[in-house]
């Protein structure tokens, strides 16, 4: 087993202690079986070995030979076809920019602070899909990833905007340098994609969320940027431009709401954020939280699942789940569709999202 998970260490560039290998198989294998060569026939140990705990683009099958402990063979079963086309204006307004590196300098090596976060960022991001989802980029086809850096933008000073009408990602000097912010954005462009998800009220915040949501599994799991025990769960840590902007421990630090009967609930009655979208995402937040990490809330235990667990199944919500937005939580949370089916007054708490909550997670 030691062989196995040194030689899938080895090749993918990644530490041993990051590791773990299934319970190994007994395999008869002959390369002739798989490839155009001929071999002996060996009899070996067959194994898995994927991450232990980080999100790694890594899952890799070895064969350890019984008898001498040779690697019979050994190849990572994650298709790639990651494709990056990095920019950086230099300060200017002149899109798309000068283009700095695309996927055969994987670093960005000789590039700004800038180009090399949003290169290095859109990379982990693209791999935390593929890894979890066997998702091919934003749109699940394979298409290229094209950030542009150091966007002065005239109208509102130095900002990051995704683009996707562009099919392209903007970023003011400094936004690319912020992990959570990156793959936040990435994952706008896969919402988009997938859902469709109305970026208004429940279905926006819900849409806010799992960007959130990703943007922080990728950042918590990167070990790049600030990872402090005392940054786990803020948005926006490495935002030098703002600062923390959210917290998905504790919206409430931030004005947001943690569950459907918080006062910090946003109806958002001045329209000022599309229906409460950067707020109300804090339930949903909140709820992934407790799924990661655990914890006491409203009375109710949850039991921490760990990051590599719970991104399996956290995602955005499917193509069918495009309706209403207070029916959007049946495509994330298992709930019972006669509650679909009362009417919710205008500007009211829709009752239905209460219960899913409620009954899903044990929030109150
Ligand atoms: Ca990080
Ligand atoms: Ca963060
Ligand atoms: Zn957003």
């Amino acid at each position: 087993m030691q062989s196995a998970l040194a030689v899938t260490a080895r090749e993918n560039g990644v530490s041993v202690d990051a590791l773990q290998a299934s319970t190994p198989e007994l395999w008869i294998y002959n390369p002739a079986l798989l490839t155009p060569y001929a071999g002996q026939t060996v009899l070996g140990w067959r194994m898995e070995v994927t991450p232990r705990t980080e999100l790694l683009p890594v899952r890799q099958l070895v064969l350890v030979e019984a008898k001498r402990g040779g690697i019979a063979l050994s190849f990572n079963q994650i298709d790639y076809a990651k494709n990056r086309l990095t920019y950086d204006t230099g300060g200017t307004n002149i899109l798309p920019g000068t283009l700095v590196c695309n996927e055969s300098n994987p670093t960005c090596t000789g590039g700004s602070a800038d180009a090399i976060n949003a290169h290095v960022f859109a990379g982990q991001t693209y791999d935390a899909y593929v890894n979890n989802h066997g998702r091919d980029s934003i749109d699940g086809a394979g298409m290229a990833l094209i950030s542009t850096v150091n966007y002065d933008d005239v109208s509102g000073g130095p900002t990051y905007q995704t683009l996707l009408e562009w099919r392209a990602m903007v970023y003011g000097a400094g936004f690319s340098s912020a992990d959570d912010v990156v793959a936040h954005e990435l994952t706008h462009g896969v919402t988009q994609y997938e859902s469709n998800l109305f970026y208004y009220y429940q279905s926006g915040a819900i849409n806010e969320s799992f960007s959130d949501v990703w943007g922080e599994f990728v950042d918590l799991s990167n070990g790049m940027g600030t990872d402090t025990a005392a940054t786990r769960w803020q948005m926006g840590e490495d935002l030098t431009a703002f600062g923390v902007i959210r917290d998905m421990e504790d919206p409430t630090l931030y004005g947001d709401p943690d569950k459907m009967t918080s006062v910090n609930y946003s109806f958002d009655t001045s329209y000022a954020d599309n229906g409460g979208v950067h707020s109300n995402s804090g339930i949903n937040n909140k709820a992934v939280f407790l799924m990661v990490d655990g914890g006491t809330f409203n009375g109710r235990t949850v039991t921490g699942l760990n990051i590599v667990k719970v991104a399996k199944f956290i995602t955005t919500p499917k193509p069918t789940c495009r309706i209403q937005a207070q029916i959007i939580w049946i495509c994330i949370m298992p709930c019972s569709l006669p509650a679909l089916r009362s009417p919710v007054p205008p500007g009211s708490r829709p009752p239905i999202v209460r219960k899913c909550l409620t009954r899903s997670t044990r929030l109150r």
